[in-house]
């Protein structure tokens, strides 16, 4: 009877809802957390990256909040501490809690009492920057106290209570100490009262979600329903013009329709995937399917349209964000470390709520990839924007004037360990959770209640860079003159491998004694993996994965070729080789020295000309020397918009469901490739510039800024000077041209390479040594600075040759050549 005293916008907003309004203490799960605090990490990947996050990045970002920029000065004038002005960005705030919350972490796992000590000193600065109504944010405070609550759109002031939420929980959960909950409560409370679906309360909802996913997390902590709920409003009123005072806010912020309704990812990425976190949390408590739905719908729309191979998310740096499905420029990839670290949230809580492994999939090729790209080997240097593709300039800061990747990085972290494990119930149980569910693989220790026992359970592997991992498990009944109750252990089988999995993903075993150990072989060959043809920017293309890790061609390793421009043959051999100080340069900060993270597998191949190329693990690129770095690489032989490669473009995997990425099939291959021949050739190892892959049969490379551009590579006849000269490619498959290109190599000034004198162009029937001219209908020009374009009559080649007369005493060379 109630719902009828509610406003009209109240009922619009509940009918959008149409579920149980009423949340369940526990919510719907098909599976159960097992916190990072009972799993420790001793391998070779997390464990030292956790550990220089603890002792190098957590020291790092308190310098840059305390000294390098105003983030705590701002707490203390906004406190009255302190004269002076608010400095930096308006939501500033919100990296000085989640660098709280990665204290918090970090004491959770690593008792310290100097730590404890900052983290103190900081929130009394910010309880004392508390208003009486509760009200805290030190923008508003210092500079626009007039303005509070004016424009969620923009102003962050929800975003930041979130983050404020999350870093108390995580205090209170580390320390049992309940001050900054109480702090955060005041402010949380103040947000209940103003907006809700109730009479009198306002209908806006956030422009930056976080809110959301916090007032579950303070639910949680707390048991108080009124956050939940609150929660539940958020998510339920986005998208819902009525009563909101300002409209939507539109895809950007993923206000256009109401969640339940949306079926593509759009907008900011970041933003998207802390809506998505806290939505699919109030699905679990609501028993909300419709929710729930939406969510499988996004997120399959995001993994399938819109994710990169590295997990990356958020293409554009126009809105941090989405474009249409398919558009993954690899150069211009904004893929934002937060946003990554947001998918890593978002498809945790989508495995936990579904048992499905498949989310596990994308939680892994986030964390090892597109996740920790994002932070330096060092601990004390990040990426906020990670491209699959440099032309060198991109590089790794201490720091950035918007911070919130590296306060994004310090608490995630330190939480990978509670995504190893999580807890689930076979239709068997008879008390509680009778299932181990091993999600991640690394060397480690953990005990999991598991109902009626507990279970001690250990990792031995090599992973991600093998695929054996030994797992002993030793269980305990709770009650010690109980008899021994089987459980079982469900280990994911990941999709990477290629093997054919049960729906769910997971392999099962039951355990029928307290001792056993088993052992998992997972196939770690190296992989060429293809993206599905309609990602344009990866035709023709394959990037290298082994396990789950992605990897890239850095310059500092590949002397001989510029890698943006290196083509595989269509039999690659591969090798792996373990680098066991993979910093091994003047870079190694002295504090986390050792680090095994240093230690990496690398891949060796060699590119079409034979020469000799080293992939590296795309998530430590940009440690070293600085220089180019290429994830996609061109393939000999496959060619994107061959009729053969169509079905492509309807790639399912085995349970029908369409895929973005898959490895190569062969069958893709095609003869048609061209062997590139040339008549001496220089290469000098050394020289990144000179080089055949400008020889350039798949018509991609950029346009040269002209004939004297050094930054393009080049094929030169250097030293051959005033000499006939040629290029050749020679085909396996006879193909029918009527065009050819030419940029012309001329660097006077600099060198003593110039135009040539003259030239022309060669070809060969099939089954013919005749070298013939072509019937050519346009000038033979030596012209700087353009592509020369010569078209001629059809032939049928199986080789194409330009000759070159050399000008006297000079030598000669392409920037690029053409065929078509
Ligand atoms: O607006 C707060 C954060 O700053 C966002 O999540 C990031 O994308 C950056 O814009
Ligand atoms: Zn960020």
């Amino acid at each position: 009877m109630k719902r009828f005293f509610l406003s009209a916008t109240a009922l619009a907003v509940l009918a959008l809802a149409s579920v149980a309004s009423f949340a369940q203490d526990e919510p719907k799960q098909a599976m159960r957390e097992v916190p990072f605090t009972e799993v420790k990490l001793d391998d070779n990947y997390w464990a030292p990256r956790i550990e220089a996050n603890r002792v190098v990045s957590v020291p790092h970002n308190i310098k840059w909040c305390e000294t390098e920029t105003g983030r705590i000065d701002n707490f203390k004038i906004a406190a009255g501490l302190q004269k002076g002005e608010f400095k930096g960005i308006y939501f500033d705030d919100s990296d000085v809690y989640k660098i709280i919350e990665g204290f918090a972490y970090s004491l959770a796992a690593h008792p310290d009492a100097e730590l404890k000590k900052k983290a103190d000193e900081w929130i009394d600065y910010i309880g004392k920057s508390q208003q009486d109504d509760g009200y805290l944010m030190c923008y508003f405070t210092l500079v626009k106290p007039d303005e509070k609550w004016t424009n969620l759109a923009s102003m962050h002031e929800l975003y930041c209570a979130g983050h404020m939420a999350e870093a108390a929980v995580a205090y209170q959960r580390a320390t049992g100490d309940d001050k900054f909950v109480k702090i955060n409560r005041r402010l949380l409370d103040l947000i209940c009262k103003r907006y809700g679906p109730n009479e009198g309360q306002l209908k806006n909802v956030a422009g930056h979600e976080e809110i959301e996913l916090a007032l579950v997390k303070m639910y949680q902590l707390t048991g108080d329903k009124k956050y939940l709920d609150e929660a539940k409003f958020f998510v339920d009123a986005r998208g819902v013009a009525e009563g909101r005072e300002k409209g939507l806010f539109g895809e950007y912020c993923q206000d256009m329709i109401p969640v339940r309704e949306q079926t593509e990812i759009v907008g900011h990425a970041v933003r998207a995937m802390y809506l998505y976190c806290g939505a699919t949390d109030v699905a679990g408590y609501y028993r909300d399917d419709a929710l729930m739905a939406a969510m499988r719908r996004i997120f399959n729309n995001v993994t399938r349209n819109k994710m990169y191979i590295t997990g990356g998310i958020g293409s554009s740096r126009s809105n941090e964000g989405f474009e249409e499905n398919f558009k993954l420029p690899n150069k211009e990839a904004y893929c934002e470390t937060c946003a990554a670290i947001g998918m890593l949230f978002w498809s945790h809580r989508m495995n936990l709520a579904t048992g499905e492994a498949k989310f596990a999939d994308v939680m892994e090729r986030s964390a090892y990839n597109g996740f920790m790209s994002g932070y330096g080997l060092n601990g004390d240097s990040y990426f906020y924007v990670n491209p699959l593709l440099s032309d060198g300039n991109h590089h790794r800061q201490p720091f950035f004037g918007c911070a919130c990747c590296p306060s994004n990085v310090i608490r995630a972290l330190p939480s990978i360990p509670g995504y190893v494990y999580a807890t689930a119930e076979s239709d068997a149980a008879k008390s509680g959770d009778d299932t181990l569910v091993v999600n991640m693989y690394a060397t480690g220790k953990a005990t999991v209640e598991l109902g009626d026992k507990i279970v001690e359970v250990e990792q031995q592997t090599r992973y991600p860079y093998d695929g054996k991992v030994f797992i002993k498990t030793t269980a305990k009944m709770k009650d010690a003159n109980a008899e021994f109750t089987p459980f079982i252990v469900k280990t994911r089988i990941p999709e990477w491998t290629g093997l054919d999995r049960p729906a769910d993903g997971y392999a099962v075993r039951s355990i029928a004694k307290p001792g056993a150990t088993f052992a998992l072989d997972f196939p770690t060959d190296v992989v060429r993996m293809v993206a599905n043809p309609n990602v344009k920017d990866d035709n023709n293309r394959v990037a290298l994965q082994r396990g789950p890790i992605v990897y890239c061609f850095e310059q500092v390793d590949n002397r001989g070729v510029r890698v943006d421009r290196i083509i595989l043959p269509k039999n690659p051999e591969f090798r792996v080789e373990t680098r066991v100080n993979f910093i091994s340069d003047g870079n190694v900060n002295e504090a986390t020295k050792g680090a095994a993270s240093r230690t990496v597998d690398v891949i060796r191949v060699k590119d079409i000309n034979g020469v000799d190329l080293t992939a590296v693990p795309y998530c430590v690129w940009d440690n070293r020397s600085a220089g180019r770095m290429c994830v996609w690489v061109r393939q000999a032989g496959l060619d994107s918009n061959a009729e053969d490669y169509a079905d492509a473009k309807n790639w399912t995997d085995a349970d029908g469901e369409p895929i973005l990425y898959k490895s190569l099939d062969s069958k893709y291959l095609s003869d048609d490739v061209p062997e590139i021949a040339g008549d001496d050739v220089e290469f000098d190892g050394s020289n990144t510039t000179d080089s055949l892959s400008t020889l350039d049969y798949y018509n991609q490379a950029e346009k040269p800024n002209g004939s004297g551009d050094q930054n393009n590579p080049r094929a030169t006849w250097w030293d051959h000077l005033g000499t006939n000269e040629w290029f050749e490619y020679s085909f396996a498959k006879p193909r029918k041209l009527t065009s050819c290109a030419v940029y012309w190599f001329d660097d006077t000034g600099r060198g003593r390479c110039r135009v040539p004198e003259s030239w022309y162009i060669t070809y060969q029937e099939p089954g013919s040594d005749e070298w013939k001219k072509v019937n050519a209908k346009d000038e033979y020009s030596c012209d700087r600075d353009r592509d020369v374009v010569v078209n001629f009559d059809e032939i049928n080649a199986s080789a194409i040759r330009i000759n070159a007369k050399l000008q006297k005493d000079v030598s000669g060379g392409v920037l690029r050549w053409v065929v078509k």
